[in-house]
């Protein structure tokens, strides 16, 4: 082993190719990958994980993959970084993931899109430059219901959840005894390392906005005590705010580096720095931002006020602004964009506080379908048709699942190619 510490650095949920409100974030991107490029020359990365949802979506634009392509390119010409593990997440086609992995293997870069009839596939052994093992990884992909539940005609909801809740406990501990395994067979015996991206039991996720709808979704909820505890660390992805899991440190999602929705805009975006020395440390990196998302409320004075403040500020902004007010808005509209005309402070949204949305009519605010997100159309569906609040829970998780079912549908398998 080498004097200096083996070195890890965890991140998720990059969605690259995401757009808000109909707006590209590419600059946003270039600014996180030139800031992590720099990050591991400045901490001596050794190994970088990343735990799913690379991509937004199972086609990701040709400017999202090139972006992709670029950071990894760039990351292995500048030497530093001997390994980088990557697995698919929910939003990731595991066929779009997979389709170059034969080749990025050649440039030590571990491709895990989907899991096969081989739990062995799911176990890496990396070795530094002079072959000796450094690390083991036990690199789970997002699991999808058809790769792991057998299906009967007859199941109800809860049978179903209960055994996809089962099959994806027991493929995780295959997985983590495969690992602890393979290190037994090693000299020096190396850490093990879990990737996962699933929802933890327990975990805090952002509310409001549609974001818990379209990225924590109705996924099965996995405990903390899934994983072997002789495992030195486990980087999860899927939940976008950074956090420890069911009381245990070496449990971690590193969360997403962007904010993907206005809500997630209070929350503190970084990356895992994990050390092993050969005592396990670990560091939460922030993340600079390029721009910051911000949702302000208000009435016509407060909403005037508050922006008044961020275009003195001269920082980049998107803004959501909600206006709580029964009063009717006239021509506060114009005077808000007016307030922001020529600044760096951009209102991307206007939406209604929902107390002000019997007293004004959304028409008030010039409504797009664009402007809500999927969670908030299907809630004023059920108004319309003036559903009760006791059978909306069962129909909103329904409609959740087919959300999800739509982000996994892998739209760049082949029939019949795709495991
Ligand atoms: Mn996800």
């Amino acid at each position: 082993m080498s004097e200096k510490p083996l070195t890890i650095l965890h991140s998720s949920d990059w969605h690259l190719g995401h757009t808000l409100m109909g707006r590209r974030r590419h600059e946003e991107f270039t600014y996180f990958f030139d800031w992590l490029n720099g990050a591991i020359k400045e901490h001596d990365v050794d190994v970088l994980l990343i735990s799913g949802d690379i991509f937004d979506s199972s086609m990701p634009s040709n400017h999202a993959q090139n972006l992709y392509f670029d950071f990894l390119t760039k990351v292995w010409q500048a030497g530093i970084c001997r390994h980088i593990v990557v697995i698919a997440g929910n939003h990731d086609s595991p066929s779009l993931l997979n389709a170059p992995a034969s080749l990025l293997k050649a440039l030590s870069i571990h491709v895990v899109g989907c899991m096969t009839e081989h739990v062995e596939d799911e176990v890496l052994v990396l070795r530094d430059s002079t072959g000796v093992p450094e690390l083991v990884v036990g690199a789970i992909p997002y699991l999808r219901e058809r790769d792991i539940r057998v299906i009967g005609e007859n199941d109800s909801a809860a049978d179903r959840e209960k055994q996809l809740i089962t099959r994806t406990r027991e493929h995780i501990r295959a997985v983590c005894d495969e690992a602890l395994a393979q290190r037994e067979k090693l000299a020096p015996q190396p850490p093990v390392v879990i990737m996962g991206h699933l929802h933890s039991s327990g975990s805090s996720v952002a509310e409001g906005d549609g974001t818990r709808a379209l990225y924590v979704g109705s996924l099965v909820q996995i405990d903390a005590d899934a994983y072997s505890p002789d495992c030195d660390y486990v980087a999860l992805g899927h939940i976008h705010i950074p956090q420890a899991v069911g009381g245990k440190d070496f449990i971690r999602y590193s969360g997403s580096p962007l904010p993907m929705g206005f809500r997630e805009d209070a929350q503190t975006k970084c990356v895992n720095l994990v050390r092993f020395a050969p005592e396990r440390s670990i560091e939460q990196l922030l993340v600079p931002q390029y721009r910051r998302l911000l949702s302000i409320t208000g009435d016509r004075e407060g909403l005037l006020a508050q922006l008044a403040e961020l275009v003195k500020s001269g920082e980049k902004i998107w803004l959501e602004l909600i206006y709580d007010s029964t009063e009717p808005m006239g021509d506060l509209r114009e005077q808000l964009n007016k307030a922001v005309a020529g600044s760096e402070t951009e209102i991307l949204r206007q939406r209604l506080a929902d107390k002000s949305l019997p007293a004004l009519k959304a028409e008030d605010l010039d409504e797009k379908l664009e402007d809500l997100d999927p969670a908030e159309v299907f809630r004023r569906r059920l108004d319309s048709k003036g559903v009760l609040a006791d059978a909306r829970p069962a129909l909103i998780a329904a409609y959740n699942e087919i959300l999800q079912q739509h982000y996994e549908n892998d739209k760049n398998a082949v029939e019949g190619v795709e495991k």
